[in-house]
């Protein structure tokens, strides 16, 4: 089915709304916090609830690896073994097998691949790919399988990587079929060329087997680009998409990239971001991240923010998560992924209030005066 999408506000190319689900509504624009492996990596899921997380995202590579789809399902489905009853999008593989697994081979079918973990060898096509995200792990949304272009690509190259992707856009919508309470995203290659680009997205949104596509996702950016290039690759992709549609930008970004991609029309985000960067100790703020471990927080009692309503943030001090940091300490790790899904979802809400109070521009003129470095 599609999830009703309902827009309550537009401001410029700007819009806010809310995405409703069996399990839920999300309210967009929306940051997805990734977890990867059924865990958002050192956050507690009612912290990340509390955070304002409507969704989060789960991984079918490492899920299908370790402990196995079929596994989930037999203890209840990703939704009941990971302890969040919200909505949960889960990536559909083929990008992960891309930056993970060092041994690949493409073909028609699917792409073959061994295990990061022990070499083990496993196949995963359209097909399978749905059947893992949609019948064993429950994702109320499932990605088709795509093929990431590699960047930079020639044209040719390029164009054919889109083909394929295309290809088993049709093969993924074919296997997911007529769900009454799951949905299913496209995914738009065709690397920075706008012709590949209007293709991919004019071919994707007049699939209309089993009813088309619930939403659609602009892959094959943040892979090298830089932040100019993927913005204009936005601006030639989202003319052709729907408008009634969620448009989700795949593994995006920094707060510079969701301010700017939000600006363009964008709905959804995910990205590791928030906990990678805080286990290696950086706290994110409207004036750009810093690093707790500089020698100059030793002894500042302040806390990591004080404007932020969220434990995390505000009952300990710089000096003591200093400390936790450089000692390696896990409850360093576990506040500044905290506090960074309390930054981001708070980015998220503050633009959703802009757009809705037709100040968007002010708002994003505003945040990057604001901005010292990122
Ligand atoms: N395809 C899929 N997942 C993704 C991407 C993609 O192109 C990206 C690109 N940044 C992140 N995650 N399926």
């Amino acid at each position: 089915m599609k999830f009703p999408f309902e827009i309550a506000a537009f401001d410029g190319q700007a819009r806010t709304g809310t995405l409703k689900t069996p399990r839920g509504d999300i309210r967009t624009p929306a940051f997805m916090p990734v977890g990867t492996a059924g865990t958002v990596k050192g956050v507690y899921m009612d912290q990340v609830r509390a955070a304002g997380a409507d969704i989060i995202l789960g991984n079918t590579y490492h899920l299908m690896l370790r402990p196995g789809a079929e596994r989930v399902k037999r203890l209840g489905g990703l939704h009941k073994f990971g302890g969040w009853d919200g909505p949960i999008l889960t990536d559909s593989g083929g990008f992960q097998v891309w930056s993970l697994s060092k041994l690949r081979k493409m073909s028609e079918q699917g792409v073959e691949f061994q295990s990061h973990h022990d070499g083990s060898k496993h196949m995963l096509s359209p097909e399978r790919s749905i059947e893992i995200q949609a019948d064993l792990l429950g994702a109320d949304i499932s990605m088709q399988l795509d093929e990431c272009t590699e960047f930079p690509s020639p044209y040719d190259a390029a164009a054919k990587s889109m083909e394929l992707s295309l290809r088993w856009g049709q093969r993924s919508l074919a296997a997911f079929g007529e769900r009454d309470s799951q949905t299913l995203f496209a995914i738009v290659q065709g690397s920075t060329f706008p012709e590949l680009r209007k293709m991919s997205a004019e071919a994707s949104v007049a699939e209309a087997t089993a009813g088309g596509y619930g939403g659609f996702a602009i892959g094959g950016l943040a892979v090298g680009e830089g932040h100019d290039a993927m913005c204009e690759t936005i601006d030639v992709t989202v003319p052709y998409l729907p408008k009634d549609r969620p448009r989700y930008l795949m593994g995006v970004g920094k707060p510079v990239d969701l301010v700017e991609a939000v600006a363009r029309g964008v709905d959804m985000f995910d990205c590791v971001i928030p906990t990678r960067s805080g286990r290696h100790g950086q706290v994110w703020t409207d004036a750009g991240p810093y690093n707790i471990k500089r020698a100059e927080f030793a002894e500042d009692q302040s806390p990591l923010d004080a404007s932020f309503n969220v434990a995390c943030s505000t009952d300990y001090s710089k000096a003591y998560v200093h400390h936790l940091i450089r000692s390696g300490e896990l409850l360093g790790a576990m506040l500044l992924s905290w506090h960074n899904i309390a930054y981001f979802e708070d980015l998220m809400a503050r633009m959703r209030a802009a757009i809705a109070a037709g100040e968007f521009e002010a708002f994003r003129k505003t945040f990057h005066a604001g901005m010292v470095k990122s």
